[in-house]
């Protein structure tokens, strides 16, 4: 689909040529250039003065290698990566990724959504991401404590508390931070808040664990509720079973759903009575299982191998908090031909564009990524506020902060695409609203 701009149009394709091949990153700067596409109109000054040409480019990209040994004592080779995308509004900030799949296309994808979230939370954020395509899945801890260390000996060479502050992603959870935390600390001789996520006893905040998949419930129940829905007694899917899906399905629960399924990168479990978390905990915080293990307490529960069938379950209320792209049109069709009547993304861009355009045209409700799911990022940025005033607030605290900031978050993307005449599509008022706020910073900087 091409655009009414030619502007937009010769930026789109420049961004293809020259992050050839980098289709996840295509993908989402396609998504926000159609939403800039009203924006521009009334602010030729965005395009005169080269924001949106800069606001595309990466400020600085370091990609290095990670030499570590393994168990048997054999060398192993990784590559890391860090985007440093943008940093108009604070220093970077964002998670880092451990997983195979990890090359520079998902780094820059996530670096580049992650300007926009974190400014839609409020707070003083920049865009980053990082990772590596080390598997943590099968490797011991002392292999995954050597994998860190040699990956922060070079990374640290490039962040600081208020330079880049990285977090966790997929595959990089409290045990990842806290071997990376200590060898930065050992490394520098300092102990700040370079990293978020961070244990209790060193520095994290209270609710940190929990605030990407309660702040994606807070965000839906703030939608379903400017609709006239509630969560009480719907029936809710979640892909996934790691720190965000875990935590939504605790928030949904308490909130007064059923959440009947969840899943892993093998399998979904259904579980018509419901899901048991603390049996879902066990499994993937404490033993590292896979959720197939599920039935072994609960053998009235059903497994089915593969990721998409998740989708063919009925439900009222599908929360995607797996990986990008796992829904796709097929999917979205199944959903809205069960009757969903909600779809919020705790997982980043896991709706393919055709998949979304279905769940609109469906008039399903539907929460993009960079709104739902900035819970995790801003309580991360809680965390370094407590940190930089070597102070900790208590849980409840935190957690009202949170919920204030997704409530938030969700009439500003709300009030933006009313403002510009879309009204009830989340995904150009969060582009919109997200992209003001650094392009104003930016203008305000000048060619910088
Ligand atoms: P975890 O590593 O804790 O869990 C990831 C979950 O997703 C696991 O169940 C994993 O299954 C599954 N998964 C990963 N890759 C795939 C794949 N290719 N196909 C199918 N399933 C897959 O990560 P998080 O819970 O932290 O992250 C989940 C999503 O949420 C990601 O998109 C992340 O970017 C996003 N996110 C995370 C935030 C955070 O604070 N942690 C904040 C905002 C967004 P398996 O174990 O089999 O690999
Ligand atoms: O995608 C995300 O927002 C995260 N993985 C959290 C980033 C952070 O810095 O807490």
């Amino acid at each position: 689909m091409s655009f009414k701009s030619a502007f937009l149009n010769e930026l789109m394709e420049r961004v293809e040529a020259r992050n050839a091949g980098e289709k996840e990153f295509h993908q989402a700067v396609r998504e926000v250039l159609e939403s800039l596409e009203p924006v521009i109109e009334k602010h030729p000054e965005f395009v005169k003065n080269g924001v949106i040409e800069s606001i595309v480019e990466p400020e600085r990209i370091i990609k290095f290698r990670v030499p570590w040994v393994d168990d048997k004592g054999n060398v192993r080779v990784n590559r890391g990566f860090r985007i440093q995308f943008n940093s108009a509004i604070g220093p970077y900030k964002g998670g880092l990724r451990f997983h195979p799949s990890v090359y520079e296309g998902i780094i820059k994808f996530l670096g580049f959504e992650q300007i926009f979230k974190n400014s839609l939370t409020g707070l003083p954020i920049g865009g980053g991401k990082g990772g590596s395509d080390f598997d943590p899945k099968g490797k011991s801890d002392m292999e995954v404590m050597r994998f860190c260390q040699s990956f922060m000996t070079e990374l640290s060479k490039y962040i600081g508390a208020d330079t880049d502050v990285p977090a966790g992603d997929i595959g990089v959870g409290a045990r990842e931070i806290g071997y990376m935390f200590g060898q930065y600390k050992r490394l520098r001789d300092e102990f700040t808040g370079v990293l978020t996520g961070k244990g209790i006893p060193y520095g994290g905040s209270l609710a940190r664990k929990e605030a990407t998949g309660y702040g994606l419930c807070y965000f839906t129940e703030e939608m379903l509720k400017d609709n006239g829905l509630s969560f009480d007694g719907k029936t809710v899917v979640v892909s996934g079973s790691g720190n965000v899906a875990i935590y939504a399905v605790e928030k949904a629960t308490t909130l007064g759903a059923k959440v009947v399924a969840m899943s892993d990168s093998n399998g979904y479990v259904y579980d018509k009575n419901g899901i048991d978390l603390d049996c879902v905990k066990k499994i993937k915080e404490v033993e590292r299982k896979r959720i197939k293990e599920y039935l072994v307490y609960h053998p009235e529960a059903e497994y089915h191998e593969g990721c998409s069938g998740i989708w063919t379950i009925k439900c009222d209320i599908a929360l995607p908090c797996a990986t990008q792209n796992e829904i796709d049109e097929n999917s979205a069709k199944a959903l809205v031909a069960n009757g969903v009547k909600a779809v919020c993304e705790g997982a980043n861009m896991p709706s393919t564009p055709e998949a979304i355009s279905a769940f609109q045209s469906a008039g399903v409700l539907f929460g993009p990524a960079k709104a739902a799911n900035a819970g995790g990022v801003a309580t991360s940025a809680l965390e370094m506020s407590q940190n930089s005033m070597r102070y900790s607030w208590t849980f409840e605290e935190v957690d009202a902060k949170l919920k204030d900031i997704m409530v938030n978050i969700y009439h500003n993307a709300s009030s933006a695409a009313s403002e510009y005449g879309m009204p009830g599509n989340l995904v150009a008022g969060a582009n919109i609203a997200g992209f003001l706020k650094v392009a104003n910073a930016m203008l305000a900087h000048g060619v910088v």
